[in-house]
């Protein structure tokens, strides 16, 4: 192809080229069968208005120097010139490290970045604080947070269920029926951390149809069930999953469906599980008891149990149900009523986690590990589970709970951030704004004035990969792609990785943080390592120059496995990493922690603010976005293309609608106690009635108004304004903010223009100096 170059992203591998008139040309990997719509956001943003130009230094930082300040996302920024900025936050750092000590630098830095095993954002910003003394870290995902936690205790680890998941494959050949809590959304499967070559779902949903695997969606919205003739909706009412659980154990137990030899043999803490369901300490968790809770008639519920015990079936909960206050109850439920099915260990049986939340659960993967950076170690020890951003910075000093443990937040005084963006993925967030009023400096690099540029002091802006050169592919990928330089830097950008060693230099650790290796050698160093590492398996791949050559390489891949099927053939010789050795449905050490709310055994739990509520009667959604990566893309023509007005689309039954004197398609604003915004209403009946949809991602864009629940009002739609700050549990401490309660209104009929679609205000280092 002339002049096209490869390249990858997390929605996956692409050509890329300038085209004869200069812009940009973007089309699909030729293997590639379905590719993902949100190509069609890359050409639009890479040089959108929103690149950030030149180094930026918030105006009352650069005059007044470091401290806690109100002002940040309020301010005018000053330009300056490459040197000045980096001088300024290499001093900014000695003075932190000298005054306050490495721990006070939180460098947790969370976010997906780009695509890219060298250049990824997080990797060089940690690999960088390692070499100046170490930060406070912060460990898990907001993805994950629950069930990354959870999971050893029950099963002795979490990648049996999240790395090594059974495939697509084996699912087609053994299983009946797979029964998907929270769907296999089409929207979700575009995108896989890393990149992937061939998104393979929609082929896998075909194959099923073909061979008949019956798919049972359980949702609130239409849109999880993917395209498959063989798939069915229950109908479930939001948060109440674990109800319909339980009253589905019921069934399996009172009618005798349950596999007692499975469950004697390769489980412990059946008894106390079997007494809740019964009804000790509480109402009997019968059909009846579920219907009343979740809304799915008890005829239906009795009838599904049935179909589950009929035959080989595969229960799947989606990560988005661990996203939620007492979030680690589904997952163990399920886990616990697929013990109870007796198939987990066997092929296309069992527990799954995460089919359709992301692209490449259920793809088998390279035979290796992709190369990465290495970071280097962390002298130092404070970290946080990452969602706990805000408590972090608002509550120095303050003890906190994490996993059986006591922590406390260490008082940070430089927050670093390269490759996420909090003011994205946090929830709360008029707290947020608060929070990073609170550390003396903030240093943000990015490609894009993001609302988090716009919170920080310092703002140094970044490449994209299209910019530069690197080595990609996904977990699971078939291909790892050179990815080829093929647009010169958008303004002054550097790469981070250029970033950090001026900044190494600066304060002494050139050497340390570079190896004095160029970037184009770490490329040949980290490839030439895991090629070696191939040689050993007996895997011969080319080298580096002919690999970067060739744009491409075919990757050995793993062979298929069973989740705990070599513990369920020998559970006495191949136990499982828990204290009994067993899968925990009752965990003795959960229960010894004495947490609020965790008995030890998978229980039915109310959110904290309620299932019904007077003044915020609507269950608000907010889900990932189908026209963009999280925030990434939303400036670009496919997310730009699905906004009401301008604004972020709010879904919403027609009843519902009506109820309020809302129309299609006009602006209606969202609102609870803790923040307001503005959204564009779409009627539909794939919403259950009470239920409102609001994805995550519309750049937010707060106009501060003292009338306003929070103090001010997102004019494009953010959901993070709603959202609780408020994590799934004292155990996990994970991310909740998968749902909120809320009420909509109509809203302006002329509503205040979008900022976030331009830069902030900026001022030359001339003027901007006094
Ligand atoms: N309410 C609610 N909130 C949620 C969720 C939810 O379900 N509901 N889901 C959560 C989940 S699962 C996740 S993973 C998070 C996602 O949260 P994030 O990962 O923080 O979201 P992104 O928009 O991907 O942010 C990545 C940022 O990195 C920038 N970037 C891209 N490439 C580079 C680079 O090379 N260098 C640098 N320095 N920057 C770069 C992008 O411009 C972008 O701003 O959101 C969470 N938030
Ligand atoms: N297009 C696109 N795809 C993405 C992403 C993106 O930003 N854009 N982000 C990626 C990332 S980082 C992650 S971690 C994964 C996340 O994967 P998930 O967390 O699984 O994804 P979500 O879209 O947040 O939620 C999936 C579905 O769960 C349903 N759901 C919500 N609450 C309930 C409930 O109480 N009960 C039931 N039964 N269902 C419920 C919602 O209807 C929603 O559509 O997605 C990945 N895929
Ligand atoms: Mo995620």
């Amino acid at each position: 192809m002339n002049g096209w170059l490869s390249t990858t992203s997390h929605w996956g591998a692409y050509r890329a080229r300038v085209g004869p008139d200069g812009e940009l040309d973007v089309a699909p990997h030729p293997a590639d069968r379905a590719p993902s719509e949100l190509l069609g956001n890359v050409a639009s943003s890479v040089r959108h208005e929103t690149r950030v130009a030149r180094p930026a230094i918030r105006r009352g930082w650069l005059e007044n120097g470091p401290g806690p300040s109100d002002l940040r996302g309020r301010e005018e920024f000053v330009e300056v010139g490459w040197d000045t900025a980096l001088d300024l936050v290499a001093a900014e750092l000695r003075r932190v490290r000298e005054q306050h000590g490495n721990q006070a630098i939180f460098g947790g830095s969370y976010g997906w970045a780009s695509a890219g095993r060298f250049h990824h954002a997080q990797s060089q910003l940690h690999r960088f604080l390692n070499t100046i003394g170490g930060y406070t870290s912060s460990r898990n995902s907001y993805s994950l947070g629950t069930s990354l936690v959870l999971l050893p205790h029950l099963v002795g680890d979490a990648d049996t269920y999240l790395r090594r998941a059974d495939g697509w494959d084996t699912i087609r050949r053994h299983t009946d029926l797979v029964v998907a809590f929270g769907g296999l959304p089409p929207k979700n499967v575009s995108v896989t951390p890393g990149g992937v070559t061939r998104h393979t779902s929609s082929e896998v949903l075909a194959d099923w149809d073909r061979s008949g695997v019956d798919l049972d969606v359980v949702s609130p919205l239409a849109t999880d069930l993917p395209d498959s003739r063989r798939a069915r909706w229950t109908r479930v009412r939001p948060a109440t999953d674990v109800a319909l659980i339980l009253g589905l154990a019921h069934v399996v137990l009172t009618e005798g469906l349950h596999d007692q030899e499975f469950l004697d043999r390769c489980t412990t803490g059946f008894d106390e599980f079997a007494g809740y369901l019964l009804g000790e300490g509480g109402p009997v968790r019968d059909a009846e008891w579920a219907s009343a809770v979740c809304g799915v008639p008890a005829d239906d519920i009795r009838d599904l149990a049935r179909r589950m015990a009929a035959g080989r079936t595969l229960i799947t909960v989606s990560w988005s149900l661990q996203r939620i206050e007492h979030g680690e109850q589904p997952v163990w439920a399920a886990l616990a009523l697929a013990a109870m099915l007796g198939g987990i260990g066997l092929p296309g049986g069992g527990f799954g986690h995460g089919y359709g939340s992301i692209g490449d659960v259920g793809d088998t993967g390279p035979l290796l590990p992709l190369p990465t950076l290495p970071q280097g170690a962390n002298p130092v020890s404070e970290f946080i589970p990452v969602a706990r951003i805000s408590d972090l910075l608002l509550h120095p000093g303050e003890e906190f709970d994490y996993d059986g443990r006591r922590l406390t937040y260490p008082d940070i005084r430089a927050v670093y951030w390269a490759g996420g963006n909090p003011f994205h993925h946090h929830q709360d967030l008029n707290r947020l704004r608060r929070a990073f009023g609170r550390p003396d400096t903030v240093i943000v690099h990015e490609p894009h004035w993001t609302a988090t540029a716009r919170h920080a002091d310092v703002v140094l802006p970044v490449t994209t990969t299209l910019e530069r050169e690197d080595i990609g592919g996904g977990r699971r990928d078939t291909h790892l792609i050179a990815m080829r330089r093929i647009l010169d830097p958008v303004g002054q950008a550097r790469d981070d990785h250029d970033v950090f060693r001026g900044l190494a230099e600066r304060l002494g650790a050139g050497s340390a943080f570079t190896a004095d290796r160029t970037p184009r050698e770490w490329l040949a160093h980290l490839y030439g390592q895991w090629r070696a590492a191939l040689a050993g398996e007996g895997h011969e791949v080319p080298a580096f120059e002919e690999f970067w050559r060739a744009g491409e390489l075919a990757l050995p891949a793993r062979p298929q496995s069973t989740p705990l099927a070599e513990f369920r053939a020998d559970p006495r010789s191949r136990p499982l990493a828990t204290p009994s050795g067993r899968i925990e449905l009752f965990s003795a050490r959960i229960a010894g922690f004495g947490l609020p709310g965790l008995p030890g055994y998978p229980v039915w739990r109310e959110p904290v603010e309620g299932l019904d509520h007077d003044r915020f009667p609507l269950r608000l959604i907010a889900h990932q976005p189908r026209t963009r990566l999280h925030g990434q893309g939303d400036v670009g023509d496919v997310s730009r293309a699905d906004k009401v007005h301008g604004r972020e689309p709010i879904r919403l039954h027609p009843d519902d609608a009506a109820a309020r004197g809302i129309a299609d398609g006009t602006v209606v604003r969202v609102f609870n106690d803790r923040g307001a915004c503005l959204a564009g209403a779409r009627l539909t009946t794939d919403v259950l009635p009470g239920v409102a949809v609001l994805a995550t991602g519309a750049w937010y864009d707060p106009v501060d108004d003292p009338a306003q629940p929070g103090g001010s009002l997102c004019v494009h739609g953010n959901p993070n304004v709603l959202t609780a700050d408020r994590p799934t549990s004292p155990l996990s401490q994970g991310c909740s903010g998968q749902q909120a309660r809320v009420e909509v209104e109509p809203g302006p009929s002329e509503p205040p223009p979008l900022s976030c679609l331009h830069p902030p205000r900026l001022v030359p280092e001339q003027e901007g100096i006094r």
